[in-house]
């Protein structure tokens, strides 16, 4: 109920459509965003991105309470909103998380990316990007 109200709000109170990316657009801006990746990260990304948001800039609590954007980045370790305020983690607000300029985003996956490391566990739907057949997110995009 909690999750559908914050919804609601959100879509009453959302300042413009959401952007949903297409799987190339959204390679594109991670290659230009994510330059110290490696071989394969952006496969990973595009994935996760997907089975996240479905590529919906605008996307909350697609899959629980407290999930925000393109990757549902979560409020209680790393977005400040009316709920969580944690001490570390992005040091944004919820907001700029479900806003069309995704290069924030970007940098705070990277951040989530980096302190989790060599979990992978940490995202729920992590399990939806592993394998031995990655590499056809990014098949047929450009750079
Ligand atoms: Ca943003």
């Amino acid at each position: 109920m909690k999750a559908l109200v914050l919804t609601l709000l959100f879509l009453l109170t959302a300042p413009s459509e959401a952007k949903i990316y297409s799987r190339c657009e959204l390679a594109s801006v991670l290659n230009q965003n994510w330059e110290d990746r490696y071989p394969g990260d952006l496969d990973y990304w595009i994935c996760m991105a997907y089975y996240a948001s479905k590529y919906n800039t605008q996307a909350v609590d697609v899959h629980r309470s407290g999930y925000y954007g393109i990757f549902q980045i979560a409020n209680k370790h790393w977005c400040t909103d009316d709920n969580f305020r944690p001490t570390r983690g992005c040091n944004k607000p919820c907001s700029a998380f479900i806003d069309d300029d995704i290069t924030d985003d970007i940098a705070c996956a990277k951040r989530i990316w980096m302190d989790h490391l060599p979990s992978t566990k940490w995202w729920p739907w992590t399990n939806n990007c592993i394998g031995p057949n990655m590499s056809k997110w990014s098949r047929g995009c450009k750079g």
